[in-house]
């Protein structure tokens, strides 16, 4: 089933526009490929045929987002999106790693020809073949994107559709929403979560909807990123609520430079353009590509230093609320008793879990890496997931949504019904509110913030609801990496031989100790993390550990 002579000499013609650079080698890793601009055209060119491939294969629509997320601005990247508007079936990963190392035009060929014959994949041109193209606002990304269509249309039939600039969940909605056959616009998009956010704000109960809030307005950091922009014309379609946006990528700023979720969450200091002037109100940061949320606030006489409000309590908000509304739904038991999950990482704080634990939920922990825990979350009639650094949704199964339609039907648009009723009509919302596809700030931050007003909480009383273990991160340079194999969702190391050992040793002598190590899926590091009772002490734990890991795999040996 090798390809006919017009596709062969089409991939030959266009792959020699694109030689890949000399002695870098890719790996498509937990976020798709990532390096500096510079060099990633090739990269790009050869995700664009994978995606048209992937395409064929699914006979149905998929995507391409051209974004380095929280990386700095220089960097750049590129993922697919795969029918179901998630991440690419990790059984091609092997292939995108393939594709993208390929050292001539002719072992590409080589290399499709044999994969489109393994996967059954008929090269005909034949039914949908359709790419959507999305960028953040980078400045490479433009041309990346022309790369991207290139690769696209080097597949006979294959149409390739630039939608320019888009968040990340943007891109991964209208393909999952192009594929159910439903409307698919950025337009459609701002009215589905505009709608379903007024339908939720419509059904705060009376004596709470006079919101308590210190301040009812939300301030955005949007790390000079594409998510500010976005935010801003959402907001106009939104009356209860009113957002400032700053750090928007309109006022100078650089990307992620001392702004955005990923600064904020890991440094825990006040973004740009945010200071005392802020103090005690409620503020959220955005990543680059709009993925990731976390809101904080500055404490009075902060001195830079903030209270992170992070995925963790996100995810702990949004269980609460569902977990009351599931408890109207199930009084009578005619919806069967859904099930509800929350899922995490190791970098969940303890705090947190234990939080989740004393609710009564089941709490799952997987592998670092949004493809795990989304997985994960399906397999529930709802499933929470968040990473602490603030990607996460929640996820409704097919049938759970079926059930609830055909409950919500029967209920008058307007009506005042029964707590069972607008608990249903509520989870309703929330499933066509927060993106079903991929963890999306924007959704993210609509369901935060009508929930605050459904409990009338502040951010702080938010906040309040279990403190953070003091934590911290660092990061280890070593020589390969790929020398720490973990298991156990991450938390234990088993090999080098011993290391973990060590490790157990060290983090027993801390009261309330918990730390693990494991290699970057993203940089060429060693992460450590490490929690304990007091910072001081989380500190003296993570550099002893960081240590530890140098010892074993410093950068001199082999
Ligand atoms: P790595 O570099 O594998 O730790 C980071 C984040 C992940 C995930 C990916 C993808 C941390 C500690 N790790 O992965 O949670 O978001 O990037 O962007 O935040
Ligand atoms: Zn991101």
């Amino acid at each position: 089933m090798t390809m006919n002579e017009e596709q062969h000499s089409l991939l030959l013609n266009s792959s020699s526009r694109f030689i890949p650079p000399q002695g870098v080698k890719l790996s498509y890793g937990t976020a798709g490929f990532r390096a500096d601009a510079s060099l990633l055209p090739s990269t790009v060119f050869r995700v664009g045929i994978l995606a048209a491939l992937r395409s064929l294969k699914t006979r149905s629509v998929t995507g391409l987002m051209i974004t380095a997320s929280h990386n700095q601005v220089s960097d750049n990247g590129v993922k697919v999106a795969d029918p179901n508007g998630g991440m690419l079936s990790q059984h091609w990963e092997p292939f995108a790693d393939a594709l993208a190392n390929a050292p001539s035009p002719q072992h590409l060929i080589l290399l499709i020809n044999e994969f489109v014959e393994k996967e059954g994949i008929s090269m005909d041109g034949a039914g949908t073949l359709e790419v959507l193209l999305g960028r953040d606002t980078r400045p490479s990304g433009d041309a990346l994107l022309q790369a991207a269509k290139q690769g696209v249309t080097s597949i006979v039939g294959a149409v390739a559709t630039d939608l320019g600039i888009l968040t990340t969940p943007q891109l991964h909605w209208m393909v999952r929403a192009r594929n159910k056959g439903m409307k698919a616009s950025e337009q459609d998009y701002f009215e589905q979560l505009s709608s379903s956010f007024r339908c939720l704000v419509d059904l705060i109960p009376t004596e709470k909807s006079k919101f308590n809030g210190v301040n009812d307005k939300v301030v955005v950091d949007g790390a000079n990123g594409v998510g500010g922009v976005k935010l801003k014309d959402l907001g106009k379609l939104l009356n209860a609520l009113a957002i400032e946006v700053r750090n928007s990528s309109e006022d100078g700023g650089v990307l992620n430079d001392g702004v955005g979720a990923d600064y904020v969450q890991k440094e825990k200091v006040v973004p740009h353009g945010f200071g005392s002037k802020d103090a005690g109100i409620r503020c959220a940061s955005l990543d680059g590509d709009a993925d990731r949320l976390v809101y904080f606030i500055v404490p009075p006489e902060s001195s830079g230093r903030i209270d992170l409000v992070d995925g963790d309590k996100i995810l702990s908000l949004f269980a609460l609320f569902i977990r009351e509304q599931l408890s109207f739904l199930n009084e009578k038991e005619d919806i069967n008793q859904a099930r509800l999950g929350v899922v995490q990482t190791a970098y969940a704080n303890g705090a947190s879990t234990n939080y989740l634990k004393q609710l009564g939920l089941e709490v799952n922990f997987t592998p670092t890496g949004v493809k795990y825990l989304h997985e994960k979350a399906a397999e529930f009639d709802i499933g929470i997931y968040f990473e602490a650094n603030g990607h996460g949704t929640v996820l409704f199964s097919e049938s759970f949504v079926g059930g609830l339609e055909a409950r919500t039907n029967k209920i008058a648009s307007g009506s005042k019904g029964s707590e069972r009723e607008k608990a249903a009509l509520r989870l309703l919302a929330v499933s066509k509110l927060i993106n079903q596809a991929v963890g999306d700030a924007l959704s993210g931050l609509l369901l935060v913030e009508v929930i605050l007003q459904h409990m009338g909480w502040s951010i702080h009383r938010w906040n309040d609801l279990y403190h953070d273990l003091p934590s911290r991160q660092l990061k280890v340079k070593v020589a390969d990496r790929t020398a720490v194999v973990t298991t156990n969702a991450e938390t234990v190391v088993v090999s080098p031989p011993g290391l973990q050992e060590a490790i157990n040793e060290e983090t027993a002598r801390y009261p309330q100790g918990r730390c693990f190590v494991r290699p970057s899926g993203t940089e060429d590091v060693v992460r450590v993390y490490a929690e304990a009772s007091t910072q001081e002490t989380a500190d003296t734990l993570a550099n002893s550990v960081a240590r530890l890991v140098d010892q074993f795999l410093g950068s001199n040996s082999s």
